[in-house]
């Protein structure tokens, strides 16, 4: 059966939660054995075990918070949502977030500041950030705008509040747009899936900003591009290791070094994998998959998370996996919000 937008809405949110929360575990790791992966997955399914329920992270927390400003507003507000991540920090200072951020969401929650983009432009010697903190969060911007323009354009803002490196809001972007076209059903030809993004990424990266901290930071021209490119040759492969995935895309905190990483992971899972579980369905070897990545786990089964559930719907996640994960409910119960919100706007 096709799959609703709302079940795509729900999914998206959902399983961004999901790859957070059982991400954790592996978090910094720099090897997962896929076995380790398989046990704490199927350890979800054991409703005897004792550990209780899975915590999420700052990826959550932050997501949380742009879905409610962008509700709330019904739209963007800068405003709000900066207020809205001061917030949520000060209230849950321990959710894991990178060691930078913190001083920009402390900032923020000065009532004198008045550039709210301020912050995040002191960061790092005057650079900003290019962590994949705004990337991780970026989701929700996806579910509340119709248009690729208006998605890109707030992911954009809404990143820049943390992340004013074009390499780190720029991943935002990419996110958000992997989420838009998965929502409008275009995985289901993934080789067009990938050309439309690196065409939307050639107009992003063509600003004078963009082509600047290319330079400055050592990386080729276009580096969304060029990575995205790579993410086309690793599918055209026969195989691929996990190793090869590593080295070409990388697992790591920065934007560049994730965001194309966790499109490749529900690219490369589209289709049953060697190593995981023929019961497994496509959602659960995109998360399976990030995991065995290791590096930044959390955050790069989020992102696939997000990605690969606006493509299967809500139903393709165990409602195992649901009910061990904190803030899941809350983020199916946000998706359905933003449904409404985007079928008035
Ligand atoms: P951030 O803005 O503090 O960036 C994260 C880190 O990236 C910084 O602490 C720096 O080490 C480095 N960095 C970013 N920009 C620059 C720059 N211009 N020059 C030099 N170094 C730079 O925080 P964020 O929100 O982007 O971080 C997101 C990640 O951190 C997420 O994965 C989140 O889960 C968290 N986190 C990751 C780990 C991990 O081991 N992978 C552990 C704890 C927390
Ligand atoms: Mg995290
Ligand atoms: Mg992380």
């Amino acid at each position: 059966a096709p799959v609703s937008l709302l079940s795509r809405f729900r999914g998206a949110l959902v399983a961004a939660v999901l790859g957070d929360c059982v991400g954790g575990e592996f978090e910094g790791a720099e090897d997962v054995p896929l076995d380790r992966v398989l046990q704490h997955l199927s350890g979800l399914e054991d409703e005897t075990r004792g550990d209780g329920i899975l915590q999420y992270s700052d990826d959550t927390a932050m997501m949380r918070c742009v879905a409610q400003s962008l509700l709330t507003r019904m739209g963007f507000d800068e405003q709000d949502m900066a207020r809205s991540f001061a917030k949520e920090y000060s209230l849950a200072p321990g959710r894991g977030y990178g060691s930078g951020v913190i001083q920009v969401l402390r900032k923020l929650a000065s009532p004198q500041l008045s550039d709210v983009f301020q912050p995040a432009r002191a960061q790092f010697g005057g650079r900003g950030s290019f962590g994949n903190g705004g990337a991780m969060r970026a989701a929700p911007f996806a579910l509340a705008f119709r248009s690729a323009a208006d998605v890109s354009r707030y992911a954009r803002f809404g990143a820049m509040l943390t992340h004013s490196c074009s390499l780190g809001y720029n991943g935002a972007v990419l996110q958000a747009l992997a989420v838009h076209l998965s929502l409008q059903g275009d995985l289901a030809l993934p080789q067009k899936f990938i050309s439309k993004l690196i065409s939307e990424m050639e107009e992003v990266e063509n600003d004078e900003t963009s082509r600047s901290d290319a330079k400055v930071l050592n990386l080729a021209e276009f580096p969304y591009c060029a990575r995205l490119h790579r993410v086309k040759e690793l599918m055209e492969q026969n195989s691929v290791s996990i190793e090869e995935v590593i080295s070409e895309l990388g697992n790591g905190i920065a934007a560049l070094e994730s965001v194309p990483t966790a499109i490749f992971c529900v690219l490369h899972c589209l289709e049953p994998r060697e190593g995981l579980p023929e019961r497994y369905g496509g959602l659960e070897r995109t998360i399976a998959y990030s995991l065995a990545l290791g590096g930044d786990t959390d955050t790069i089964a989020c992102m696939a998370g997000a990605i690969a559930g606006a493509h299967y719907g809500i139903s393709a996640i165990p409602q195992s996996w649901l009910k061990s994960c904190e803030g899941a409910e809350e983020a199916e119960h946000l998706a359905e919000r933003l449904y409404k919100l985007y079928n008035i706007t």
